[in-house]
This record gives C-alpha cells, structure tokens and sequence, in this order.
C-alpha cells in the first residue's frame, strides 16, 4: 500500500486518558470521556491524536506496563468503547496514533507469569533472563542501572536467576532476540491497524535491541550500561522487519521516542528508503536546562542552547528525514514557566510566545492536553502528593544516598511527571469539570481561571491563539517545506528565525525576556505584513517581555 505521508500535514494532539475526562465517576479519565470531548478536539483544530496507552495494565506506570495488548483496561471503558472513540474520531477527520509498548510488558502479562513460573515455559526466553553472580547467584548478573533509578536486574523468588528490567520491576524487558517476540508485536500491530486506527507512537523503541555480553559497564551516576542497551546492534534490522512485515500493509504512521539518540543515528532511523520509522522524538532541546540529560540535574535554561538544538535537527534533518516538534508531554513539567518563561504575570503571553516558536518550524508539531490552555505544573507540597512511580523510586534513592538530596530538594516537586499530569482543567468547578468525584491526583487551584470553558469564550486566550495557529499553517507550503535559518544565532534574549521557500518567507520573531529588548531585525520586516503576535500594540523595534511576532512577506 502506498503511503500517503499524511503525517506532514498533521497537528496531532496527546491525550494521556487517565487525567483527560472522567465519565464514570471513579475519578480516573476514560474512553467515553475523551469521546465527549472530541468536539472540543475538533474546534481546537487537531487532525490526529495520539493517545497514551489504554491498554489492560496493572498501572505500575499508569498503562506503560501492559498485562494485555488486545484488551482495555476496565476503568477506561471497553473495546466497543474504543471502536466507537475511533469512529467518532475519523468522523471528524481526526485520525488516531497509540502508544506502542514493546521494550517490555508487565510482569501480570501472562507470557511473563508463565516464563518465570516454570522453567520450561515457552515464554521463558520472550525475556532476558540470567543468573546471577556471588554465592547462589545472589548478586544481580551485572551492574546496569536503569531509567528510574537502580539495579536493572530483579531476582526471580529465591532462585540464582534475575530478570532484567530496564524501567519499573513490574516491567520485564522482552527479549527480542527471540523471533517468536517479534512474530508477537507484528500481530498486535495488524490488530489494531486492521481495527482502523492509523499509527503508533513507538515507546522507548531505540532500547529493544541490546549487546548480548550482559558484562558490566563503568560505573557511573545514572544509566549504566547504556552503550550496551540504547541503540543497540539489531535496532535497524527489528524496525525494518516490522516495516516490511506489517507497516508497508497499511497508509499508517510510526513516530518513535528515541530516547538518548544523536542527529546521525536518528537519520538512520527515519531516512524513507531505510523503511524504518517515519519521525522521531528527540529530547535534546528539553534536555538544555539539565546536565548530562538527568532532568532532576537542573541548570539554568540558555536561549543560546535551545537554538543551537533547533539548528542542529531542523538543518540535519532537511531532506532527510521529518521532525517531531513538541515542548511537553506525559513526562515532561508543564513548558510554560520553563525555558526562562514566567507562569504567573506574564503566563498567557508566555505560553503563545513558546507556542509561536515551536509551531512553526519544519516538522509535526504536537500539542500536550492542558498546554493549549496554559496549565502549569502541579500544587505538589510533597511527595505525598506524587503518584508516579519513578518520583518514588527517586525519593527513596535521595533517602539512601544523602548527597542526593540537596539536588533533589530543588527539583523533585517541580521536575517529576505528576506536573503534566494533573486533571484536565474543564471548568473552575470543585474538580475542574474533570470528574465529579476526587480524582486520582490533586487539581490544581488556579483552574478557577484556567480552564477550557473560560478559553474558549475569551478570543485572547491561550487556546485561540493556537487555533490560529493551527489555521495558519493548513496548507502552507513555507511552514511545511520552506527551508529553516536562524537570523540571531547568537542573541541570548531573542530567537528569530525564517522559513524560506523560494521566495516567500516566514519570519518568528520570539522574546525570551522579562525585560523590553530592542530588536534590529524588526526594521527589517517593515515590508513584511505582521500576521499574528501575542500583543496588540507595538514598538517599531522594541519587543515586550516575552513578545512574539510572526511576519509573512507574501
Ligand atoms: O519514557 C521513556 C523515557 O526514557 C523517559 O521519558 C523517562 O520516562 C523519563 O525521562 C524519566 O525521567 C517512556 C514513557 O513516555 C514513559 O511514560 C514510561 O514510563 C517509559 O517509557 C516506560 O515505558
């Protein structure tokens, strides 16, 4: 089947179901409630989503950990429920992307009860199972640490035999050395793709291949052994067989989270005549206000370095391959208040600023719920607060390792991925319009003026001016094909970039500063016509805090 690449004309929207909309009262989102509110999806101006898992799962990392890939989880609805949500969804021109989580599955998944149970189950070697080291292999079979912190090994009962696991323990890796795993994940494809939705958003998909020698890597502070399972020596070879197999069957669209990969091993990945992934999530730009990519090592955010990111994969990957762009989603804190911006006076200005910068480079861009009406990041007062399962791990690794904890004082509250997951906020009402019963994590207060209802009513809202800016690039060729320059790469407070095509040019002009900046590009533009900017007076050549101006010479 031939593939129509619509993914390049889409704006894809992320819902993370169980913090979107409660219709059934236990205080956890849902599948009739997004159903409810895809009307809302629709006027916002959307045309795919990306929903995060919804599978049957335990919940150790809120679906991230599957027990059962054809299967719903219960509280979110049934099958039927989702064959409706799909329905409704194309009805609306909205096509539909779900999270695929292969690295691993939960250990409840009856492939992983089976293999650790008995061992001569034929769902042994769907994992990565080995023996341990010291007397009676009591000591985990190397030294890898992983994504949420510690061993990457757990101990099976009290045998001399260990799992790994790469995230949570109540996430076993699968072996995908075994073809009989491979065979598995390409038949869970065809069944959804042959249900009708239209692609999948690859989970950690750079980690399913790894270096068979399980040695021990140098020790270090987090993420050890990552040579040895982050882009491994089968990566290509796994993407192709599914693209060949499964996805050349059908007009759909994979974009891969490609955790802790550089500009040339993602050209690999998505180059089209590799057949591999069509887009990837990169992190390198929400990793400039971090040291060595440990989001609780936080530095201070440099406009410089953001350009820099930008540059580095809008130049790279020109016609080579697409890019994702996104500033937020289901792990990242809220983008408004972060990248130098303020979320107090100057948040909605701040928000359309962050929104007109990103929006328009070359590539998809994404939109994370809540971010188009400016939700922050949570009230946590305490880790009491926190659900999330990596927040604990690392709390407690700041309990027994105490020269962490200077680090994570500063940054566990706002940094861990509660911040982006707290209830949609709907309306100002006792739960935001998100559930009528207590929810799963607290509400923010300020839903008493951020909310959906009051946005969408208020023409200078948040969420109208990313309506327009949807509007704005439907169709237009220099948003989606015009080549990328930045005109003050070396400007710490202002970021300025065309778009060019041929003739025609699409110029960003984008304030990082509380503070007025005067700006030469702007006489420059006095021929150009300003199509949108987050302000309704101006300066000739002098920008207000965190002000941003699109101008178009055609
Ligand atoms: O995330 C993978 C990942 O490496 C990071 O985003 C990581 O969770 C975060 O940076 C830790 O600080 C994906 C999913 O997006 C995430 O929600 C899951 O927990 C994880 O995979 C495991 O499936």
């Amino acid at each position: 089947m031939k593939h129509t690449n619509w993914y390049k004309d889409a704006v894809i929207y992320q819902i993370y179901p169980r913090s979107f909309c409660d219709s059934n009262h236990d205080g956890m989102g849902d599948i009739p409630g997004i159903i409810s509110k895809l009307d809302y999806l629709k006027d916002l101006g959307v045309n795919c989503v990306w929903l995060s898992p919804i599978y049957d799962s335990p919940q150790e990392d809120n679906g991230y950990d599957i027990a059962n890939y054809r299967e719903i989880y219960k509280p979110f609805g049934t099958l039927e429920d989702f064959k409706t949500m799909l329905d409704e969804m194309h009805k609306r021109g909205i096509r539909l992307i779900m999270d695929l989580v292969v690295n691993h599955t939960s250990s409840e998944h009856e492939w992983f009860k089976s293999a650790i149970s008995d061992k001569n189950s034929p769902y042994r070697d769907y994992y990565i199972i080995r023996k341990g080291k010291g007397k009676n292999g009591k000591k985990p079979p190397n030294n890898w640490s992983g994504f949420f912190g510690g061993s990457t090994w757990e101990r099976i009962g009290d045998t001399d035999e260990w799992y790994l696991h790469l995230f949570a323990k109540g996430q076993p890796d699968l072996n995908w050395e075994n073809p009989k795993v491979r065979e598995e994940v390409k038949d869970i494809l065809r069944y959804w793709l042959d249900m009708g939705v239209d692609g999948f958003r690859c989970d950690v998909i750079t980690l399913i291949s790894k270096k068979q020698d399980f040695k021990n890597r140098m020790p270090g502070i987090a993420l050890v052994g990552k040579d040895a399972y982050v882009n491994g020596p089968r990566l290509h070879e796994y993407l192709h067989e599914l693209y060949t197999d499964v996805y050349a069957n059908y007009d759909c669209m994979t974009v891969g989270e490609t955790v802790l990969s550089s500009l040339d091993e993602a050209i690999d990945l998505v180059s089209p005549e590799r057949e591999e992934l069509d887009m990837v999530f990169n992190f390198d730009h929400t990793d400039t206000d971090n040291y060595m990519g440990v989001k609780w090592l936080y530095r201070k955010f440099k406009l410089k370095n953001l350009k820099k990111v930008f540059a580095h994969w809008q130049k790279g990957l020109r016609g080579k391959g697409w890019n994702s762009l996104f500033i937020e989603n289901h792990d990242q804190r809220r983008s408004v208040g972060r990248f130098g911006t303020d979320d107090k006076e100057y948040r909605v200005i701040s928000a359309k600023m962050l929104a007109s910068m990103y929006f328009l480079l070359q590539g998809t861009p994404f939109i994370y719920q809540g971010q188009e009406i400016g939700m922050t990041n949570g009230d946590f007062e305490s880790i009491d607060d926190v659900v999330d399962v990596e927040a604990h791990n690392i709390y407690q690794l700041g309990q027994d390792v105490p020269i962490l904890r200077p680090f994570l004082k500063k940054t566990l509250m706002s940094c861990n991925r509660d911040n982006p997951r707290t209830p949609m906020q709907w309306d100002d009402t006792r739960f935001a319009g998100f559930s009528d019963v207590k929810p799963w994590l607290k509400v923010n207060k300020n839903k008493a003026f951020i909310n959906a209802k009051a946005a969408q009513i208020d023409q200078g809202s948040i969420y109208n001016y990313f309506k327009s800016l949807i509007e704005f690039r439907k169709g237009n060729e220099v948003i989606r094909d015009g080549e990328y320059f930045d005109l003050l790469p070396r400007d710490n407070s202002i970021y300025a970039y065309a778009r060019r095509l041929g003739e025609k040019e699409v110029v960003v002009v984008c304030s990082f500063s509380k503070d007025k900046k005067k700006c030469k590009i702007l006489n420059e533009l006095k021929q150009h016509k300003l199509v949108m900017s987050n302000y309704q007076e101006k300066d000739d050549d002098v920008l207000k805090p965190f002000e941003a101006r699109i101008y178009i010479n055609y």
